[in-house]
């Protein structure tokens, strides 16, 4: 991870990591101090968060998610952790086993959904039952699941662990084409809204190498394998792509991220609101909706009545949003 002989810019013990867009390496300690101090950052800049929330986290078993659960509860937020089982084959119980140790081990509360124990079915069934790439039946399902989650446990802020690099693949592919109402939803914060709960993202200041680093140091264990259903996904090659650029050109994906957020953004609320004006309740589960019913509610009613589809099927055929 760093050259022999490398000290830490704080201190001058050895280093552990070198962070080329910050121009430095750094010793344990201070890599974590680094990564606090960011994400303390991110949370005053947007408002995200206040001790007297109750957080819910949305977690995989993924390095992010654990990782943001992690720092929250070292900052002393109060947090509990969500788990869906989305019913991805292996993947998703593998996934699960992570979450639950790191829970246990820590003595939190995680809450655990499962997808086809409470909703009769699963995303690669979801997928071809409505005829839809794997990661858009499992946003939906994902999307509305965090929502109604955190509205019905009472918590005041949803947390998910999207890091940088995840924020400027998806900046990278709504700019590629000019999508300026997915632009203009692009926010670090989306504040409780038409019966939607506040949504915050508090890694979008660290990538993710620096949060596999903050995982190792900090002893967490991780599912480090992909979701199967990524493959052929437009959102790596986003990631590849910008990294190929910040390999050149150290610090440019924070900054066209960053910057997208101080220069650009602001000049994109008057779309978001217009968007939100005319949701109604959803007939079925009383969500906020544009339709009679919502996606999530007719998206369970096609692939409940359809018979399970194993992971297998559906491999390959992944894409995000
Ligand atoms: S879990 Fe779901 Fe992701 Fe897997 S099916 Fe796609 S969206 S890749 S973060
Ligand atoms: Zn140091
Ligand atoms: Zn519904």
């Amino acid at each position: 991870m760093v050259a022999v002989g490398s000290k830490c810019r704080t201190c001058k013990a050895p280093a552990i990591i070198d962070l080329p867009r910050h121009n430095a390496h750094f010793c344990a300690e201070h890599f974590l101090e680094l990564c606090r101090r960011q994400v303390v950052k991110a949370i005053e800049k947007f408002d995200m968060l206040s001790k007297d929330d109750r957080v819910l986290v949305a977690v995989s078993g993924g390095k992010d998610s654990l990782a943001v659960w992690d720092m929250l509860i070292e900052l002393g937020y109060q947090a509990d952790g969500l788990y869906l089982g989305l019913g991805i084959g292996d993947y998703s119980d593998t996934s699960a086993v992570y979450a639950r140790n790191f829970a246990t081990e820590r003595g939190l509360h995680l809450i655990e959904v499962s997808l086809r124990g409470e909703y009769g079915y699963d995303v690669p069934t979801a997928a071809r039952a409505t005829k839809r790439v794997p990661c858009s039946a499992c946003g939906i399902s994902k999307r509305h699941l965090f929502d109604s989650e955190a509205l019905k446990g009472g918590y005041t802020v949803l947390v998910t662990g999207h890091n940088l690099d995840d924020e400027a693949a998806v900046l990278f592919g709504n700019t590629l084409r000019w999508d300026v109402e997915y632009l203009a939803r692009q926010a670090p914060v989306l504040p409780a809204r038409n019966g939607f709960p506040k949504k915050v993202k508090p890694l979008v200041r660290l990538t993710e190498r620096e949060m596999a680093a903050w995982c190792i140091v900090r002893g967490i264990d991780y599912l480090v394998e992909e979701c199967p259903m990524a493959v052929g996904n437009k959102h790596l090659a986003y990631k590849a792509a910008l990294n190929e650029i910040e390999r050149q050109s150290p610090g440019s994906k924070a900054a066209f991220y960053l910057n997208f957020l101080d220069n650009m953004a602001p000049l994109l609320t008057g779309i978001t609101a217009a968007a939100t004006d005319t949701l109604q309740q959803c007939n079925s589960c009383g969500a906020p909706t544009t339709g009679d019913m919502c996606a999530f509610c007719r998206l369970a009613e096609k692939a409940g009545a359809h018979e399970p589809v194993p992971v297998e099927l559906v491999i390959g055929k992944g894409r995000k949003r």
